[in-house]
């Protein structure tokens, strides 16, 4: 099983969010701009933006402070793929539109810490495989639990996870409660300039055991991070 891993993140990719930093669609150049968000709060110097390479879309990504690099993030359940529900990482506040073309890409720079932020809507479990139990547990940062410390989920209360092999950093999400949504925060800090995939391990798309549609389609369950030197 652990062999298949390898495999799986072939067409993956991954994380956060840069810090002032836009990927153009071409993957080269670099842009500054203000998040959607911060221009409506007015609040003007040090705007941060979503990264989104390889897409035309920008997600509302936003800086919680100066060096911290923040990437929000939902996850739906209510996203249609070939007409089916299908588990989705979204940029939060994204509409039907601003989806059109992301493939889950985000750019952060190296060695400044990285604050994820999901909120999760999924109350379904989907515990991992054997092969891929560890990633019940949080590695390379710190993650909490609606405010709370955690390092492992419970494999039975898996729903998700948000694994990027490249950095070693691994989120393990627990279902929400039902009808309700938690929120996860992972803190990590890049110590590899490149771009790695991201994805989730967790059996939650249909068809393949678990792995096609959402797991096997970048913008759903896989994207990839950029990390920039
Ligand atoms: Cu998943």
């Amino acid at each position: 099983m652990r062999l298949s891993i390898g495999a799986l993140i072939l067409t993956a990719i991954a994380v956060a969010v840069a810090a002032a930093l836009a990927v153009s669609p071409g993957g080269g150049a670099v842009t500054q701009t203000r998040s959607q968000s911060q221009a409506a709060a007015g609040t003007g110097a040090g705007g941060r933006v979503a990264a989104v390479a390889g897409s035309t879309q920008m997600g509302p990504v936003q800086s919680a402070g100066t060096h911290v690099q923040r990437i929000d993030l939902e996850l739906r359940t209510t996203e249609k793929y070939n007409g089916e529900e299908q588990p989705r990482y979204v940029p939060v506040g994204s509409t039907a539109a601003s989806l059109k073309g992301w493939t889950g890409h985000f750019t952060v720079k190296l060695g400044q810490p990285v604050e994820l932020r999901i909120v999760n809507t999924d109350d379904g479990s989907a515990p991992l495989a054997p092969g891929y139990r560890q990633f019940d547990a949080v590695q390379g940062g710190t993650e909490t639990v609606e405010g709370k410390p955690v390092s492992y989920v419970p494999n039975s209360q898996i729903a998700h996870t948000f694994t990027v092999l490249g950095l070693n950093v691994n989120a393990a999400i627990p279902a929400a409660p039902e009808g309700a949504t938690n929120t996860i925060v992972l803190r990590f800090t890049p110590t590899k300039a490149g771009t790695f995939p991201w994805q989730c391990f967790a059996p939650c798309g249909t068809w393949g055991n678990g792995f096609g549609a959402a797991m096997d389609n970048p913008g759903w369950m896989q994207g990839k991070v950029t990390v920039l030197s």
